[in-house]
């Protein structure tokens, strides 16, 4: 059964058509009922009067509640009065799945509106931004094809982290323990040995303590590695890669962009070079602006905020200090107390978008590593083992995807980049 879709109603003015949608708003003028009929591919308006149409026809029309599903038919007019500039003057109409009174209105508070997620995500604004994200991912993928990387996929129980063990979550394996992954980067570490250039799409997951518009507990993780890439080639690629998906959505994607209020011409602006600052440097323009903070302090979202505020395209900090960084990051040869990486941060505080760096592929240097962190080595055996067999200079990232939604469409919540928000307190629906 193949279903005429609204977007399709334009081809057909002055036709008759059947239509089967959800009814998004009702309004009435007497004798004249106005529907604004909904699907994935947008609204039209159904105008049903009572002397146009079969009398029961009417009387239904006239009683059905917001949200059930209906079937018009009619014929398609041209109305510059109406929201889409096409109408259905409808001469029969029928309801298909009629719905309850709908418990969410315009003025419905955050928490029900969360609490009703599986309703709410059928409002205009949610489902477009669901539809960028779709593309945004569709851009994403089709530049690491360009680029000649391949995708795989990595394995979400691990043995380890590699972003520290406080955000881990554990959980029992058949009487182990194995945590969620936080990142698949040791796994692509593996993957580059056979196929040199990779990229991986997958959830992450992080038992986040702070509750903040940027942090959620799960994530789509946006993960590359690549062979004989320095840190230089990853900065490189990664203004390429955001660069690519700005303007690819400005180009193709206007309308959606300019009904969620981003102007396209904005994400236009966004190209190679980006804005750099090493880490000393940033710490410099920090007391500049009276913020006091200790060498190797990690940058906190007021820091992130002057640093990025107002700038017209994202900020490499880079060459962070080890202490503040992984274990697994290449030390800069020519100051070993630096590493060879960088924080990728979105304009005006919509947070780091990328954690990217060159990674110690030298087995004796990474030993050392792990045992100056004091970490447990048996549970890197594997990772270790594989700098005994051929490895070589490496680099690679992870990008936040709902965060770069969340720049792109300047969204003041991560939650509304993803459609089912996980934070520390929330996991339902
Ligand atoms: O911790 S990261 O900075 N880096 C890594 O996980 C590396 N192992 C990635 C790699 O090199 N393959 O996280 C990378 C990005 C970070 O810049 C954010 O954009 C995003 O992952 N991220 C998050 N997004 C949403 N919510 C949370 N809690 C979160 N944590 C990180």
């Amino acid at each position: 059964m193949k279903k005429l879709h609204i977007q399709d109603l334009k081809d057909r003015i002055g036709e008759p058509v059947e239509l089967t949608a959800w009814v998004h708003r009702k309004r009435t003028h007497g004798s004249l009922l106005f529907l604004v009929l909904r699907d994935s591919t947008g609204v039209v308006q159904a105008s049903i009067k009572k002397d146009q149409c079969e009398e029961e026809s009417f009387n239904n029309a006239c009683g059905v509640t917001l949200e059930s599903v209906v079937t018009v038919k009619g014929t398609v007019i041209e109305d510059k009065r109406a929201p889409t500039g096409i109408e259905i003057k409808v001469s029969n109409f029928n309801s298909v799945s009629p719905a309850e009174e709908f418990p969410l209105q315009e003025d419905t508070g955050l928490e029900v509106l969360l609490d009703y997620r599986h309703l709410h995500l059928r409002s205009t604004r949610l489902t477009n931004i669901m539809k960028v994200r779709q593309y945004l991912m569709e851009y994403l993928r089709e530049f690491f094809q360009k680029e000649g990387f391949w995708e795989v996929w990595p394995p979400i129980f691990t043995v380890a982290g590699c972003e520290g063990g406080s955000t881990l979550f554990g959980l029992d394996y058949y009487g182990d323990t194995v945590y969620l992954s936080q990142s698949a980067q040791l796994y692509l570490e593996v993957m580059i040995i056979s196929l040199e250039k990779v990229y991986a799409f997958t959830p992450s997951f992080r038992a986040e303590k702070s509750r903040t518009p940027k942090h959620v507990t799960e994530y789509w993780h946006l993960e590359q590695e690549a062979a004989f890439y320095d840190n230089e080639d990853n900065m490189k690629f990664q203004e390429d890669m955001i660069s690519y998906v700005c303007q690819k959505m400005a180009e193709k994607q206007k309308d959606l962009l300019k009904e969620l209020g981003r102007d396209p011409e904005y994400l236009k602006k966004v190209k190679p070079p980006f804005y750099r600052l090493t880490y000393d440097e940033a710490l410099e323009k920090l007391e500049e602006a009276g913020v006091d903070k200790e060498w190797g302090d990690d940058l906190g979202a007021e820091d992130e905020y002057i640093l990025t505020n107002r700038l017209d395209k994202p900020l490499f900090v880079w060459r962070w200090p080890k202490i503040s960084k992984p274990f697994y990051m290449k030390l800069d040869p020519q100051n070993e107390e630096y590493v060879l990486n960088d924080d990728l941060l979105a304009p005006d505080g919509h947070s780091e978008l990328i954690g990217g760096s060159q990674r110690i592929h030298d087995y004796d240097e990474l030993v050392q590593r792990i045992e100056e962190e004091n970490m447990d080595p048996g549970a890197y055996e594997w990772y270790v083992d594989m700098r005994k067999y051929g490895n070589v200079p490496h680099s690679g990232f992870g990008l936040g995807t709902e965060r770069l939604l969340k720049w792109m469409l300047n969204l003041e919540h991560i939650r509304d980049a993803i459609p089912f928000p996980r934070t520390p307190r929330r996991y339902y629906p």
